[in-house]
């Protein structure tokens, strides 16, 4: 019997471990749950920017070069938002936008997003499922000097400039998982944390009542470190880890994933790092972890299989 992975992840390097265990292992044996902490409704219309980034990853869509949004974009509808006076700090392309005006119509119907998103991937010929972590309502803030600010706010318009003080979780207590979300991670053989943001990708999927219980019931937990050299391939992490009190390494986030995963996959350039993590009681995985070239996920993607479930 062939294994199965959930994988739970944000969405730049969240999507591209997908894309490459869906090369890898095949799309059907890949559950995908993902981050919705960044949802912003803008212009009367709902955006799920970690969902749209691993949808548009794994329809081979994405625009890989701005990491969201889908290539071959125009931006027609934001230039007369602008014109006339709109919200039009957030570039939602039209293409992009028609994906929008799909999904809020239905979440106004009443559906709910795991059930939309279901259906978005399966009109864009996307194998691998994807689930929101949770169909209710739950949105990240940052605090910073200047105040609170709600997720997009600080990452988009103000270009993750504010040094983050802390992280919250609006509305998180009241959520359930979606439909099928505890089940995929009872039945996987293997949960996967992708390299994304522990604080802002990753925690809030865990901030889900029963998702991290579940993960802590359960053997099988790896995670994939989101930081190379220190470095993240893209974002604020590294920044942030200083300002919440983290070493900012791949030992560090292991620290932060030590109670309830099993094995830690870190990159090649930090090999060094490995006996520290072992004495964390994680066992170390060392391989490529950089894909984002998209011809180099195939390769990582079974290296990193073979490296968890050896
Ligand atoms: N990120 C930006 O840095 N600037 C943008 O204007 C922007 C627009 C955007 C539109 C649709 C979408 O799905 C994502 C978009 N993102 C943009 C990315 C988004 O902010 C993500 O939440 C972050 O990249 C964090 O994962």
């Amino acid at each position: 019997v062939a294994d199965t992975i959930a994988v739970l992840c944000g969405g730049l390097g969240g999507s591209r471990l997908v894309h490459a265990l869906a090369l890898a292992a095949g799309p059907d044996r890949v559950s995908a749950i993902g981050n919705v902490g960044d949802d912003i409704e803008l212009l009367g219309v709902h955006i799920s920017p970690d969902l749209d980034t691993v949808l548009y990853t794994l329809a081979e869509l994405l625009d890989e070069s701005r990491g969201w949004g889908v290539s071959d974009e125009s931006f027609a509808a934001l230039r007369q938002v602008e014109l006339l006076g709109g919200e039009s700090w957030f570039t939602l392309g039209d293409r992009d936008l028609g994906l929008h005006l799909v999904r809020t119509e239905r979440l106004r119907r009443g559906e709910p997003l795991s059930a939309v998103t279901a259906d978005l991937a399966r009109a864009l010929g996307v194998g691998v499922r994807i689930l929101p972590a949770t169909d209710d309502r739950l949105r990240t803030y940052v605090e910073t000097d200047a105040g609170e600010l709600d997720f997009q706010t600080w990452f988009v318009r103000r270009r993750h400039a504010d040094p983050v003080r802390g992280v919250r979780y609006e509305g998180a207590e009241a959520c359930r998982p979606a439909q099928g979300v505890l089940e995929v991670l009872l039945e996987a053989d293997t949960v996967l944390l992708a390299p994304s943001n522990p604080f802002v990708s990753i925690g809030p999927i865990l901030a889900v009542p029963g998702i991290r219980e579940s993960l802590e019931a359960r053997g099988r937990v790896a995670a994939v470190s989101p930081l190379v050299g220190g470095e993240a391939i893209r974002g604020p992490l590294a920044g942030m880890m200083e300002t919440l009190g983290h070493e900012p390494s791949a030992l560090g986030v292991a620290r932060l994933y030590a109670d309830f995963a099993d094995t830690f996959v870190l990159d090649v350039a930090d090999a060094p790092l490995a006996g520290r993590i072992e004495e964390l009681g994680l066992r170390p995985v060392v391989c490529e972890t950089v894909m984002v070239a998209p011809g180099t996920r195939r390769e990582i993607g079974r290296q990193v299989l073979e490296g968890v479930l050896g």
